[in-house]
């Protein structure tokens, strides 16, 4: 078992960092340089065990693929060129990957069965595979339940317009891939607004995309052209240390190159709410993604009630909410939020078990959490559960517990943020 434990002696965090590139657009630049004929350059790519998951499926498909550190080059010949495989595409611990792949794989001219380490191979599935089918992909189900492995025939798909039922990027992002090579217009209708980097992102590889009122729509049979993608700093990862400098009195953390997109800065308007001092200044050259820098001090914190459209703009980030708030003046209510039942696990009752271990006061709600601020924190042992937004999440407690916090588990944080440990360290 890999434990790792954390000291805090106390004393301000202080200084400056540049997390590594975005998880979600990473994972999306690797696909649509697979989907696109010709050579795509990456920069910023985020090398974490989840992205190079992806890598690996589009390289097994027929792109070449090679990474230099954070610069990667994807070099397709299109999808018409790709190859089916015998062996199965391994997600690993990747959501989005298995996902997207999904919708991508379904208007293609290739068989594969898709598959995922044992976390991932429990999370719905149907989500996606219910709208494709409706689409006309051909799904073999192993397992019945609507959970990897499954196998995709690709043939050619009809267009639809499909109402979200949950906020899911993911599904909204499969759907649209899928839309790429499907016979007439694809349309997805959101109720709350989800991360929209799959339409950003089609847009720079030359897709026209349509977004107004609520409908994202896609006209198939858009050939993509390869493109030049940059990669921002991860806001999801960057927020740890972010609620980290609001948590610790007399903190101060600036935050270089971090991704702006609204759809992801939910933390922010989190943090000034609850009394955090958050200066933002964006870059004004960023083109498709903004970006730019972030500054955080620490604030006297009070409780906050977080829900609504709020939600899927923070989703990634309430296990580490969660942890601020037992440091507020407060009770904090997090509600609309049962998508994290179907996380990498359920992030739920997995965030209120870990921090009541260090003597936190929180209970979980059916779809979210009341957490009763502030709590003295103890050192403990606790569980990652295997899901690296716990495993980091723990880690930042150690900065309000009064003891060391032990940490079991701790390597998959590889997933999303190689370097955790020795950006904490940095900063203490
Ligand atoms: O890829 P994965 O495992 O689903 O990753 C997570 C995470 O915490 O890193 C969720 F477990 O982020 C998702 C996010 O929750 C990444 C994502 C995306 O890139 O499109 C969208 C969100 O998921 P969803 O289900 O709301 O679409």
């Amino acid at each position: 078992m890999d434990i790792h434990e954390v000291s805090f002696h106390g004393g301000p965090l202080k200084g400056e960092l540049r997390v590594p590139g975005d998880k979600s657009i990473s994972h999306r630049a690797v696909m649509l340089g697979g989907m696109a004929e010709g050579t795509t350059t990456i920069s910023g790519f985020l090398a974490g065990e989840d992205c190079l998951s992806t890598i690996s499926i589009f390289s097994r498909l027929g792109a070449v693929i090679e990474r230099e550190g954070t610069d990667v080059t994807v070099k397709s010949p299109g999808m018409a060129g790709w190859k089916s495989s015998s062996l199965p595409l391994d997600a690993g611990n990747s959501g989005t990957t298995a996902r997207l792949l999904l919708g991508i794989l379904a208007g293609s001219s290739v068989t594969a069965t898709v598959t995922g380490d044992r976390y991932l191979c429990k999370r719905p599935m149907r989500r996606v595979t219910d709208p494709l089918a409706a689409m006309g992909a051909a799904f073999d189900y192993e397992g019945g339940g609507g959970t990897l492995p499954l196998t995709v025939e690709g043939r050619q798909l009809q267009g639809i317009q499909y109402e979200m039922p949950v906020a899911s990027a993911q599904v909204k992002s499969a759907i649209l891939l899928a839309g790429v090579s499907a016979a007439g217009t694809t349309t997805v209708k959101e109720k709350t607004v989800s991360r929209d980097h799959t339409e950003r992102m089609l847009e720079q590889f030359g897709a026209a995309v349509i977004a107004e009122d609520g409908n994202v729509a896609i006209e198939g049979g858009q050939r993509l052209t390869a493109a030049s993608v940059k990669v921002p700093g991860d806001i999801s990862s960057a927020a740890f240390f972010m609620c980290a400098a609001a948590m610790v009195p007399g903190s101060s953390v600036t935050f270089r190159g971090v991704g702006l997109n609204p759809t992801r800065t939910g933390i922010v308007d989190v943090l000034i709410g609850m009394g955090a001092d958050v200066v933002q200044n964006p870059d004004p050259d960023a083109a498709g993604e903004p970006y730019g820098d972030i500054t955080v001090s620490a604030g006297g914190l009070k409780a906050v009630e977080i829900g609504g459209d709020l939600i899927p703009r923070l989703i990634d980030e309430l296990p580490v909410i969660a942890l601020l708030a037992t440091q507020a003046e407060g009770t904090t209510v997090i509600r609309d939020a049962g998508e994290l039942r179907v996380k990498e696990t359920d992030r739920i009752e997995a965030v209120c078990t870990e921090l009541r271990k260090l003597g936190a006061d929180i209970e979980p709600t059916p779809d979210g959490m009341i957490i009763k601020g502030p709590a003295k924190l103890k050192g403990a042992v606790l569980s990652s559960n295997g899901d690296h937004r716990l495993g980091m999440m723990a880690a930042i407690a150690a900065l309000a517990a009064d003891g060391p916090v032990s940490i079991e588990d701790a390597g998959c944080i590889d997933v999303s943020y190689p370097g955790f440990f020795d950006d904490l360290q940095s900063l203490m």
